[in-house]
């Protein structure tokens, strides 16, 4: 891959990344309840921008993933030890410069089957953002490093496989072992993505036998063996770096696009639902404070339009006053054509269901606004339904929409909630 190509992706990723976060269409609030993944899309652009590559080693407990990292910068960089779960975080150490990148080794916590899981999901993460992730193990997969290996994988992540701590075992034990991983990872990992290493060979016995047969015994420490691991990264790297980076920034930011898109439809539906509440809870509170006769409810509808303008708004599809007024008496007349005169005697019913005969002027002013509050509460959710369509009401029609509505609500409770909450601002 030429230069121009690999920064030709570069440019169209940050610039793909941009638009992410630079959407107009985002309303406010959607943007600050994304705030987290939006630095981390910042942090990304500032990356690629500065051409970093970032090697994140991954893999069980103590097979020596900080001890390759050492062995492969020559240095005591990381913290080495034999207990379980030395590493705790993320630790990375700058390397050297390929081609035009400078390339960053970063250690993680080992996962473990019996605990840290905390740590093991930040492996995880740190993995899934690096640019080449190097698998270590010490012998053949167990069900949970196989089990790991695939999903990183499927993340589409430039991967080794190194078999750590070949100094334990015979040159013959070592092949074998290195055909097994080779075969485990079928389809998987190409052969030549499978290799073996020694970070910290443990120290030998040397037993010497002089010329006149007089036995010395030594302790020997064999240096590391990383060459084939290093010249494979450096190939790597190399050859496909910024397009590796890129291409990983792009399958981020595509996950990331899910995820805003999924986030997205939460955070509206969370903010659509407070604003409904907020409006009918003003609407209950207003005809509570002074009851009108129940065929002006509907005529109240102003604060209906406001509600509806403001919907449009979160759902990103702005609504003129017009459209909004007409969205409302549409609903309105949904409404009435399902349930006729009977809804409104029925729903002031259960508005005053539980109150007894004698009412006070509270309870009273109580039960008409629960009821206005309910009718609010009923247009903003057709409402919130027609726009979560895309200002549609889709193959079922209005009618359907908010026949689905109505019988999704409890009413009873709805109202109760409402008539309580309206005293209480009655009462303060
Ligand atoms: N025989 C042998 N032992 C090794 C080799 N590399 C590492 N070790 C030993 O394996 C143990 C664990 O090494 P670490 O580098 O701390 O392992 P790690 O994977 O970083 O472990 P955690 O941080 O706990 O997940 C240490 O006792 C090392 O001395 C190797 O190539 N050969
Ligand atoms: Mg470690």
């Amino acid at each position: 891959m030429t230069g121009d190509t690999q920064q030709r992706h570069l440019t169209q990723t940050v610039d793909s990344l941009r638009a992410l976060i630079e959407d107009p269409a985002l309303p406010a609030e959607v943007r600050r309840a994304l705030e987290p993944e939006f630095a981390e899309v910042e942090r990304l652009i500032a990356k690629l921008e500065q051409g970093e590559l970032h090697v994140a080693v991954f893999g069980r407990v103590s097979v020596g993933k900080s001890a390759l990292l050492n062995a492969l910068t020559g240095s005591a960089r990381f913290s080495v030890g034999v207990l379980h779960g030395t590493t705790t975080t993320r630790e990375s150490a700058q390397w050297q410069r390929i081609g035009d990148s400078g390339v960053h080794l970063i250690d993680t916590p080992g996962i473990n089957e019996i605990d840290g899981a905390e740590r093991e999901r930040l492996a995880r993460h740190v993995a899934a953002r690096s640019d080449l992730v190097i698998f270590v193990v010490d012998g053949d997969l167990t069900a949970s490093e196989a089990q790991a290996l695939r999903e990183l994988t499927q993340t589409r992540r430039p991967l080794l496989l190194v078999l750590n701590k070949a100094d334990r075992y015979t040159r013959g034990e070592r092949d074998a072992l290195l055909a097994r991983l080779r075969e485990h990872t079928a389809g998987l990992l190409r052969a030549d993505q499978v290799l073996a290493a020694s970070a910290l060979p443990a120290q030998r016995r040397v037993i010497r036998i002089a010329a006149d047969g007089s036995e010395s015994e030594t302790l020997e420490t064999p240096a590391s063996d990383v060459a084939e691991l290093r010249s494979r990264m450096y190939e790597l790297l190399a050859s496909e770096g910024k397009t590796l980076a890129a291409l990983n920034a792009g399958l981020f930011a595509g996950r990331l696009s899910d995820e805003v898109g999924r986030r997205l439809t939460e955070v509206r539906a969370d903010v659509a639902d407070q604003l409904i509440r907020n409006y009918a809870l003003g609407k209950g509170v207003a005809v509570g404070m002074n009851p009108l006769p129940l065929a002006d409810l509907a005529a109240a509808a102003g604060l209906d339009v406001a509600l509806v303008m403001h919907l449009g708004h979160v759902y990103g599809l702005p609504l003129t006053k017009a459209e909004a007024g007409e969205l409302v008496l549409r609903i309105a007349a949904q409404i009435a054509l399902l349930m006729g005169a009977i809804w409104g005697v029925n729903v002031l019913a259960s508005a005053l269901k539980g109150i007894s005969v004698g009412l006070s002027t509270a309870l009273t002013a109580g039960a008409q606004g629960a009821l206005a509050y309910f009718s609010t509460y009923l247009t903003g959710r057709a409402a919130q339904a027609y726009l979560a369509n895309g200002k549609s009401w889709g193959e079922k029609g209005p009618k359907r929409v908010v026949e689905e509505i109505l019988g999704s609500l409890d009413r009873d409770s709805i109202l109760k909630d409402a008539r309580a909450e309206i005293l209480a601002r009655l009462k303060a």
